[in-house]
């Protein structure tokens, strides 16, 4: 992408101010106990682009955004109390968590859609200490572009939230000239065939382009989400800073230096950084790179607590003799070689779907959505998800309830293997997702492109 093009249509150009440095503080979890949380969905407003520019109207949690900062330790039960004050059905679905299914908040599937006016009670038990978020499931594409996500982080025993443990929340927003969300292309049958929905203004926990005070004298640990219906991301450091990769998808990794990290669409990154004076994140996806935040390295902390992820995985690639194989076609979209997919019993042409039906994509000939099963499989079977991208754009895609093992080259120019929950697959490409299929429950395996889900490309992946 390039900046311009970033920027197109609008006429706006990115802010350079320099805004009050985002900090847990500002975030402002809205606790009512030890680990439990009340989450209202209202309509808001916030300052996207600055104090000297008209409040964008959003729809959010909290009356932030992102929405409130969750924090629970490992091992601990996380309560949270959702309210809805939207005037549409919502659900919130905790992106990354190892969650009993009824808790997964998938409409229709794994619970009944929350209407206005109702409540529901998440309570789950955290597995895993990791970087995570939440966000709304129900017409997604539209809920999270309007500003319906937070994020959950979940510490070990030790860790705490300060000045070296950061947490940045990436949003790109497409806003109207007057910085209000451009509500006139949301559902755009061109964004649902092509890369979906891209925005125009980028923000960083909010902020566009914010002063980000972190510790000094001790490398510091940023945990970076990407929250964008579907933007794909590059960052650099300026100044030849390096980032050291400690945890993806929540889960630590064997670490590793790279001075470019790239983030799909729900992807999350945790990476140490040590700078020794201030020094812009930059996105570098296009030949135009801008900065997106200053860091600067001025905090002092007497006693800074250990941020370091342990360099184990949460649990070892598995030996997978004995696996089920399971293939995954993947095709539909622009460009795409896609003629006719099965959609509600019947056989339709691409363009009928599309016209008739708003449906563009398909997993093995068939357009996909809450119910479509792509296969009942045993508990505890080894699975292997042989999935071809057949299709001329990339997805960013995902697995509800567990996490898998892919042998990416998403970030590193040499495969590596990584546990993760939203793998970036390349157009034409073919990969291998390895899991235990420990988790019993109706599991959505869908692109996180929201709008090539809602589009079709999902199904459902029954472990019993
Ligand atoms: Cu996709």
């Amino acid at each position: 992408m390039k900046r311009r093009k970033f920027c197109r249509g609008t006429g706006l150009a990115m802010a350079s101010m320099m805004l009050p440095a985002p900090s847990i503080a500002v975030l402002g979890a809205a606790s009512t106990g030890a680990n439990r949380y009340e989450l209202v969905a209202q309509k808001g407003a916030q300052h996207l682009a600055g104090q000297a520019n008209p409040q964008t109207e959003l729809l959010l949690y909290g009356n932030n955004t992102p929405g409130p900062l969750l924090v629970g330790r490992k091992s601990d039960m996380l309560e949270v109390e959702f309210i809805n004050r939207l005037e549409m059905a919502s659900t919130i679905h905790w992106h990354g968590i190892r969650n009993l299914n009824e808790m997964d908040g998938v409409p229709e599937l794994t619970q009944p859609n929350v209407e206005p006016g109702e409540r529901f009670h998440y309570r789950f038990a955290l597995k895993d200490a990791g970087t995570f978020w939440y966000h709304a499931h129900n017409m997604a594409w539209e809920q999270v572009a309007r500003g319906l996500y937070g994020p959950l982080i979940v510490l070990e025993e030790e860790e705490q939230l300060d000045a070296s443990n950061m947490v940045l929340v990436i949003d790109d927003w497409r806003l109207t000239a007057d910085y209000q969300i451009d509500m006139a292309s949301m559902g755009s049958l061109h964004d649902w065939s092509h890369g979906g929905r891209l925005g125009n203004w980028l923000t960083i926990n909010g902020k566009s382009k914010p002063d980000i005070q972190i510790a000094r004298d001790t490398p510091v640990r940023l945990r970076l989400i990407n929250a964008a219906n579907a933007r794909i991301m590059t960052f650099s450091l300026a100044g030849d800073n390096q980032f050291e990769v400690v945890a993806i998808d929540g889960a630590p990794c064997t670490a590793f230096m790279t001075d470019r990290i790239t983030l799909a669409p729900a992807q999350r990154l945790d990476v140490m950084v040590s700078l020794q004076s201030a020094q812009a994140l930059q996105e570098v996806s296009s030949d135009q790179p801008f900065d997106v935040a200053m860091l600067r390295p001025e905090i002092t902390l007497d006693n800074p607590a250990p941020n370091r992820p342990d360099a184990r995985p949460w649990y070892p690639r598995p030996d997978m003799a004995d696996a089920r194989v399971i293939d995954i076609h993947m095709q539909g979209g622009a460009m795409g070689n896609l003629s006719s997919a099965m959609f509600q019993g019947e056989e339709l042409s691409l363009r009928e779907l599309a016209q008739q039906h708003r449906k563009l994509w398909a997993f093995n000939g068939e357009v996909g959505g809450y119910h479509n099963l792509l296969a009942e499989v045993d508990l505890m079977q080894k699975i292997v998800l042989r999935v071809h991208n057949d299709s001329r754009w990339p997805h960013a895609i995902h697995l509800h309830g567990q996490h898998f093992w892919v042998n990416s080259s998403e970030i590193t120019s040499e495969p590596v293997w990584m546990l993760r929950d939203t793998y970036l697959m390349a157009q034409g490409e073919k990969a291998e997702l390895i899991f235990i299929a420990d988790n019993p429950g109706q599991w959505l395996f869908h692109c996180h492109m929201l709008e090539h889900h809602a589009a079709g490309m999902g199904g459902v992946i029954s472990v019993s």
